[in-house]
């Protein structure tokens, strides 16, 4: 059943682990899940990686590397062929730090949480892309320090990007997609409440329901593949 976009002038889609989940991409709250072996204080905070940088490291090397071994799938491709067909605005926010979006070719994208494929000197505060793994001897090209390379992630604790951008979208949407996320982290999993407080429409396209299935306007469970296309085809 796809939606009719009659009367819908802008759009703002939110997705999380859940979208990249069948290019085979580990969500974080499954039972397979990343946090499962990895605990999120010492992964994915700015305290985790001051205590142990290199332990850090290694976690998003090796989540860097098997980005060249997948492929955006078909819920990717459908956002970014909606896009080019859409008259109206849509912003595409992901959770994700992964660069699926980006190579299915979406455009108008933020990625609140940052990017995998990218590093920041803590020194200087350069921002390049990276597709080799960071060190804690990784040198800083710009500064020539050693040491001062971090993934260009937004950890626990820290303030996401975009966020005008994100909360400007949202006051003036009329449809609100959530696809593949659990709604466990904030401030993302308030922006349905943002959209609505707009007057927009919002839905729901997960695999199961998320922490707040009940606050949606319509829900649809199933994979992402299956779903997405349906929907914005
Ligand atoms: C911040 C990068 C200050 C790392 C990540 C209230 C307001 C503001 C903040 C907070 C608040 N309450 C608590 C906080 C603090 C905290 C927070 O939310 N904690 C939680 C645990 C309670 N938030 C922060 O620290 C944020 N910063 O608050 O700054 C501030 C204050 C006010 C206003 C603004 C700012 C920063 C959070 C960012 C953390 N970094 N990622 C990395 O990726 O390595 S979070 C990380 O986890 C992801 O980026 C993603 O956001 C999240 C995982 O969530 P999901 O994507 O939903 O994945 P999950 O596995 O949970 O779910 C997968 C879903 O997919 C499931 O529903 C499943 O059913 C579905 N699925 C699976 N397969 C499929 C599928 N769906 C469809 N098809 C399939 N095949």
């Amino acid at each position: 059943m796809s939606f009719y976009f009659t009367n819908i002038n802008s759009i703002v889609v939110l997705t999380g682990a859940g979208i990249s989940a069948e290019s085979g991409l580990s969500t974080f709250r499954l039972k397979d899940g990343l946090w499962d072996n990895h605990p999120v204080d010492e992964v994915a905070t700015p305290e985790g990686f001051q205590r142990n940088p290199a332990l850090v490291h290694e976690f998003y090397n090796a989540r860097r590397q098997q980005l060249s071994s997948v492929e955006p799938n078909a819920a990717h491709l459908a956002l970014s062929a909606f896009e080019k067909s859409f008259s109206g605005n849509i912003l595409l926010v992901t959770q994700n730090v992964d660069d699926l979006h980006d190579r299915a070719g979406s455009h108008n994208l933020v990625h609140m949480h940052g990017e995998l494929l990218k590093c920041r000197c803590t020194a200087c505060g350069t921002i390049k892309e990276i597709r080799s793994d960071l060190s804690t001897d990784s040198l800083c090209e710009d500064c020539g320090r050693k040491g001062t390379l971090r993934p260009d992630i937004v950890w626990f604790g820290e303030m996401p990007m975009e966020l005008d951008r994100i909360y400007d979208a949202l006051a003036q949407c009329d449809l609100f997609v959530s696809i593949g996320t659990s709604g466990n982290v904030y401030p993302a999993a308030g922006f349905f409440q943002e959209a609505k407080m707009a007057g927009a429409h919002t839905v729901e396209l997960n695999l199961d329901p998320g922490e707040h299935a009940s606050g949606f306007d319509q829900c649809l469970y199933g994979p992402a593949t299956q779903l997405v296309p349906e929907f914005f085809g």
